[in-house]
């Protein structure tokens, strides 16, 4: 009987162990449409995107003509919307393109002034929600080769930057207002139609890979619709097989949903698709947001304006809230991507064309703290973001501490750092070391120059040493 109670107990505790590991356990789900991969994508394409730090997003598109007013009156939405407006009639969006002759436009430019801003690759809007191609697609009418412009814009872009080189990526949108056979919701009845609307997007996505053999890969959007998320089996399927027509093809988590309908991240909580693209005119607070997984983020000027609207209404972020978010951004291993909306005509706004110079003159001076970049395991201090290339540690200061110290903590056995400078000047900064906190982590201040006020964010770049096990402090507690 002793021993029957003795092999109850054993019993009960082995369940008990093994029901709290299930509980710590990642879920389980046997899935034929999750991630392919778990963990980061590590081949030289895509080092290559994760090096690349800034980025340019243009929306461009028949919208641009219309810039958010219609019949005199102003369209308070992202101005790429407007046909969605009750104030805009279908028809006359749908006939927009019949007045779309961008004349001023001139793709050399463009990407000039996008290499001169610092952006290492750019994203086209090849079609947005409204289905107007910027390419001479075969599979509709509706295609910037039947506007007054004729010109192949995609084709001039794609040629342009690669020449600059700027890395080119092509935003697709999976609504397509203009198809007959799209749906945002199945009924029963729409299925067979919705085929093909299914056929179309695989044709021009082949198509757009096929003309542009250069492009380093896809930016999808418009994929949230419950009638694409249901075509788990199909999206995967045509992922594959972009993938084997373009090798070395980059697609972000955006394009398709695992079979229980789950985006971006599958129902085992793996990343689908090679970086994470779920953060839109909006960053990761820390670190830990980002699950140590490759990310980008897409920003605009004003509030919520992707295309062209005439009228910006509201609060306008300036070069240095904009340069903050980018090293925000590389300092969680995340690329920044800056939108730029060019109007009716082929211009780039003169507002937009200011930040770009503006963005273009600090990077060239502090580009080494952001190119190739990414995060450090150091805690967050108020004056800025620490980023990291080799054995170099860059600290990217927006606010200027009053003392002039710029403090700095190491874990206990951590390098420590051994020699500082400023980027911009090279000049020698002493660093003062301040013991240790309760947690025997060591302490520094970066002294900066004597009535240093630079009047813009600046970068002083830190080397450290391993050897820094004998500096003589030690954490005392204090008794109270
Ligand atoms: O609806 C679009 C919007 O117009 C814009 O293109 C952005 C860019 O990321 N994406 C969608 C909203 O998520």
């Amino acid at each position: 009987m002793r021993t029957r109670n003795l092999f109850l107990t054993v019993l009960a505790f082995i369940l008990t162990i093994s029901a709290g590991e299930a509980q710590t356990k990642r879920p389980s789900v046997t899935l034929q449409h999750g991630a392919h991969r778990i963990g980061k994508r590590m081949d030289a394409d895509m080092q290559r995107w994760r090096e690349y730090g800034l980025g340019q997003f243009l929306h461009w598109g028949v919208y641009a003509v219309a810039g958010g007013h219609w019949n005199g009156k102003y369209y308070a939405g992202a101005a790429e919307w407007i046909r969605s407006w009750n104030e805009m009639p279908h028809e006359d969006y749908d006939n927009l393109y019949r007045q779309f002759n961008p004349t001023g436009f001139n793709a050399a430019q463009w990407a000039k002034q996008a290499a001169e801003m610092g952006a290492k690759y750019m994203i086209i809007t090849t079609k947005h929600h409204d289905g107007f191609c910027l390419w001479h697609s075969k599979y509709t009418n509706y295609t910037v080769a039947r506007t007054p412009f004729k010109r192949d814009i995609v084709k001039e872009l794609v040629d342009a930057y690669t020449k600059e080189g700027i890395d080119v990526y092509l935003y697709f949108s999976v609504i397509d207002w203009n198809h007959p056979g799209y749906r945002a919701i199945l009924r029963e009845e729409d299925r067979e139609v919705y085929e093909t609307f299914k056929q179309f997007t695989r044709n021009q996505l082949i198509e757009l890979l096929t003309a542009f053999p250069k492009v380093k890969g896809l930016w999808f959007d418009g994929t949230w619709d419950k009638a694409w998320v249901e075509q788990a089996a199909f999206a995967d399927a045509l992922e594959s097989e972009l993938r084997a027509l373009h090798p070395g093809l980059i697609i972000g988590s955006r394009f398709r949903a695992d079979e229980y309908g789950k985006r971006h991240y599958d129902s085992n909580g793996d990343l689908m698709g090679d970086y994470e693209q779920g953060w839109e005119r909006n960053l990761p607070e820390s670190f830990d947001e980002v699950r140590h997984n490759d990310w980008d983020c897409v920003m605009t000027v004003p509030e919520n304006q992707w295309g062209y609207h005439s009228d910006w209404r509201g609060y306008v972020k300036t070069s240095h809230d904009l340069i903050n978010m980018l090293v925000k951004c590389v300092s969680m291993n995340g690329n920044f991507v800056l939108n730029f909306g060019p109007d009716g005509k082929g211009n780039i706004r003169q507002e937009e064309t200011k930040l770009a110079k503006e963005i273009g003159e600090w990077m060239k001076i502090n580009g080494e703290a952001i190119y190739g970049c990414s995060h450090v395991d150091l805690k967050k201090q108020d004056w800025g973001y620490f980023t990291r290339k080799q054995d170099k540690i860059y600290m990217t200061v927006f606010h200027l501490p009053v003392n002039g110290l710029l403090t700095l903590e190491t874990p206990k056995d951590g390098n420590i750092p051994s020699k500082a400078w400023l980027l911009s000047d090279k000049r020698t900064l002493e660093i003062i070391s301040a013991g240790r906190n309760k947690n025997n982590h060591r302490l520094y201040h970066i002294a900066l120059p004597e009535g240093f006020s630079p009047g813009a964010p600046f970068v002083v770049v830190l080397e450290t040493d391993k050897d820094g096990q004998n500096d003589g402090n030690a954490y005392q507690p204090a008794k109270i």
